[in-house]
């Protein structure tokens, strides 16, 4: 059964530029709704635990120092067929491959300063709503 929560950051690049609200914007339109949010910055170290399971790709150390080079968005967001659906909304890692009118394809400015983070499972969704937010700070 397809899952209805998937996990999001908006990365240093879009919030530096003042693009978050457009994000958000985009990405209530296109029907997910905010379960969890909050402003936050990485330290390098977090990053590493985060983003763990890239540790043997080449570009590891400078994804963890881009993601913690400044404050970050990171929200749970609901929606049904979640992951799949922002998968779509956000277009492909690279922007030059992105397709037309999704969220990487307007905003990003390169492969790692890609504007947003998307859970690629249902399983990693969950790990990352977990690794940010309590039971506390989320909508039930
Ligand atoms: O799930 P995605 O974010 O689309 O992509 P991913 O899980 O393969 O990679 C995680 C992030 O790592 C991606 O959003 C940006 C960065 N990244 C991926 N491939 C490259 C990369 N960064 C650099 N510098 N070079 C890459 O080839």
């Amino acid at each position: 059964m397809a899952g209805n929560r998937t996990f999001t950051m908006i990365k240093p690049d879009a919030f530096g530029a003042g693009n978050s609200g457009a994000i958000l914007k985009m990405i209530e339109e296109a029907g997910f709704k905010i379960v969890a949010m909050k402003a936050t910055q990485l330290t390098p170290e977090l990053a590493g635990k985060f983003y763990a399971v890239h540790k043997e790709r080449p570009f590891y150390a400078d994804l963890c120092k881009y993601m913690s080079s400044g404050p970050i968005i990171a929200a749970i967001l609901e929606k049904e067929n979640a992951v799949e659906d922002f998968r779509t909304l956000i277009g492909a890692t690279n922007p030059a491959n992105a397709a037309e009118g999704t969220i990487r394809k307007i905003f990003a400015t390169s492969i790692e300063a890609n504007a947003v983070h998307g859970s690629d499972s249902d399983e990693n969704a969950e790990i990352e709503g977990n690794f940010y937010f309590s039971q506390l700070e989320r909508v039930r």
